[in-house]
């Protein structure tokens, strides 16, 4: 074997001890080194060109499968060092499964929306449908429809917040009743809607008092409805929401979209009528209105009162939360404060 030979054979071995290298940087190194523009083996190359053919060959091969070698050698050593970091992370990142989970924070969904949830679902079974409308409307629908012409003294209950002369926060949900109401037609009878949403009114702010608050209205209109029908539903309403021991009283009222009108009142559940603070010592706590539809009202959505009639009533939301779950403030209802909204989580 020729010198050059042995040489070769000596520098593959000490290139195959410094690949054993422990770190990334000094395996680069001994990268270069070896295998580099001015490394030994590209020197090598360069020695060949001098030689005679056949040595040339033969020492030709030789620098190639040195070449080979080492560069394999780098490559394996290259893998071993990653898969040892990647070995050495996972010791440092064990999971302690021990440790307590993280709380998650669900929400739920808003006392209002679950009391709206509720008489919804309750008049469903009967068979109403769900109305909505919009939360501006106009004088025509909020007023006219109902009853209520442009000097009628009870407007000024309600007169509230204007957009322009003919539009205003609708003071009640009223208006998509009539809306309803005036898109049917007597051979659609029965017509049973119920129609949730807020509505706003100049009105106090205090504790039981808000400008704007939520209302469900429900009426019905066909043949020979009467205030037996009315007060069926009634009662049957008042003992979903209070209990099945609730009696109801009606006082007479007046509304000027129903004739006659009553307020609805619902035996105190706490004293079962014998008089407590819940109920002021009456016995008796008022919920809510109704009545049977005014003729007038009739008339103007396009029915007969000769041929039909109907009944309507309607309830304050917030009042009917505070009743059934003792809430004292109305303002409660709209803080968000998360102390109140997570004793309503179901
Ligand atoms: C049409 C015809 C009649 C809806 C009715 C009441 C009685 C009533 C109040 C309860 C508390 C409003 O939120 S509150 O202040 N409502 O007492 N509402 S009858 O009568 C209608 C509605 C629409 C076409």
């Amino acid at each position: 074997m020729s010198e050059q030979h042995t040489l070769l054979e000596e520098l593959l071995a000490t290139a195959l001890v410094e690949v054993q290298t422990d770190d990334l940087k000094s395996l680069n190194d001994v990268r270069v080194k070896y295998l580099g523009k001015k490394g030994p083996i590209q020197e090598a190359m360069k020695a060949m060109k001098g030689m005679e053919p056949e040595a040339r060959k033969e020492f030709g091969q030789l620098v190639n499968t040195v070449k080979g070698q080492i560069a394999a050698a780098v490559e394996n050593r290259l893998l071993e060092l990653e898969q040892a970091a990647i070995a050495q992370r996972l010791a440092n990142e064990t999971l302690d499964i021990t440790l307590p989970a993280q709380n998650l924070h669900t929400g739920s969904i808003h006392p209002l929306q679950q009391v709206v949830d509720d008489i919804t679902a309750f008049f469903r079974s009967m068979g109403y449908e769900a109305a909505e409308g919009p939360e501006v409307e106009t004088d025509f629908y909020n007023f006219e429809m109902l009853n209520l012409p442009h000097d009628h003294p009870a407007r000024d209950m309600q007169d509230s917040f204007y957009v322009d002369p003919h539009r205003l926060l609708r003071t009640h949900t009223s208006g998509v009743q009539a809306r309803t109401f005036e898109s049917r037609t007597e051979a659609q009878l029965p017509i049973k809607v119920i129609c949730p949403g807020k509505v706003y009114r100049r009105d106090d702010d205090d504790a039981t008092h808000s400008h704007q608050f939520m209302q469900i209205e429900a009426f019905i209109v066909d043949e020979n409805i009467s205030m037996a029908n009315l007060k069926g539903t009634l009662q049957a309403l008042a003992r979903h929401l209070f209990g099945a021991d609730r009696e109801i009283r009606l006082r007479p009222s007046f509304f000027p979209f129903t004739e006659p009108s009553v307020e609805v009142d619902v035996s105190c559940a706490k004293c079962n009528g014998a008089g407590c603070n819940v109920c002021k010592q009456t016995g008796w706590i008022e919920i809510l209105g109704a009545g049977l539809i005014h003729p007038n009202v009739l008339t103007m959505t396009g029915f007969d009162p000769q041929k039909v009639s109907g009944f309507a009533l309607g309830m304050g939301v917030e009042r009917i939360a505070m009743l059934k779950y003792g809430i004292e403030d109305i303002r409660h209802f709209y803080v968000n404060d998360l102390r109140f909204l997570n004793q309503f989580k179901r």
